[in-house]
């Protein structure tokens, strides 16, 4: 199988850790949607990473339907918990909370990509306040505890970290560490994985 995607993109960071962590045989093409030539938007019709083709031409998008498929391909480890309901939810939750993080910031890179005065500041304040809200509440849920959810890595450490360095790469003045020590705590080791450490572009 192929993951289309973008080594921005921290949704396409965040399948590359499943494949990676499940150690999927893969390959991995750098394709920008909006670059000429792009294949993406042959694949997929919102013309977004990461877009999934697998070997007999299925397409799959978007990332969380990607990262359950992955998971369902073997079970070394298993990152979406499957025996118990609310466990599951509760991941699948962490999914949600790091990808709205990702969501918001994308909207306020978009905006300030536009000339100062074309800006909307209420769109602005608005995303800005929802990704310190679920900052804090990343940081109150975690605690003191080593993984996210269990006594395991799931997928909720994988969606949380691409969340974070996703801020450290466009709000860097953000400084989340800074604010949130609790996270600073969690994440050290999980930026040590080999496999995070190998999506990181110097
Ligand atoms: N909800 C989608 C979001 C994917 C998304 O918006 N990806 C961005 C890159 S971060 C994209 O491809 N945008 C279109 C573009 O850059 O032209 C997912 O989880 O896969």
């Amino acid at each position: 199988m192929k993951l289309l995607g973008s080594d921005t993109s921290p949704y396409t960071r965040k399948a590359r850790l499943l494949l990676l962590e499940k150690g999927l045989p893969h390959a991995y093409v750098v394709a920008p949607p909006r670059e000429p030539g792009s294949p993406v938007p042959l694949h997929n019709p919102l013309a977004r990473v990461p877009t999934l083709l697998l070997d007999d031409g299925t397409v799959v998008y978007d990332s969380p339907v990607i990262c359950e498929y992955l998971d369902t391909l073997n079970d070394h480890p298993v990152l979406i918990p499957r025996g118990d309901a609310v466990v599951r939810m509760r991941v699948r939750r962490w999914e949600a909370l790091a990808d709205g993080i990702m969501d918001s910031a994308v909207v306020i890179r978009l905006e300030s990509l536009r000339p100062p005065e074309k800006q909307d500041p209420p769109t602005l304040a608005l995303h800005g306040s929802a990704i310190a809200r679920a900052l804090a509440l990343a940081e109150r849920q975690l605690g003191s505890r080593t993984w996210c959810e269990g006594d395991a890595l799931t997928l909720a450490d994988l969606a949380l970290v691409s969340a974070l360095l996703y801020l450290d790469l466009r709000q860097p003045e953000r400084d989340w560490r800074g604010q949130h020590p609790g996270l600073a705590a969690w994440a050290r080791p999980v930026l040590q994985r080999p496999s995070v450490r190998s999506t990181i572009v110097p």
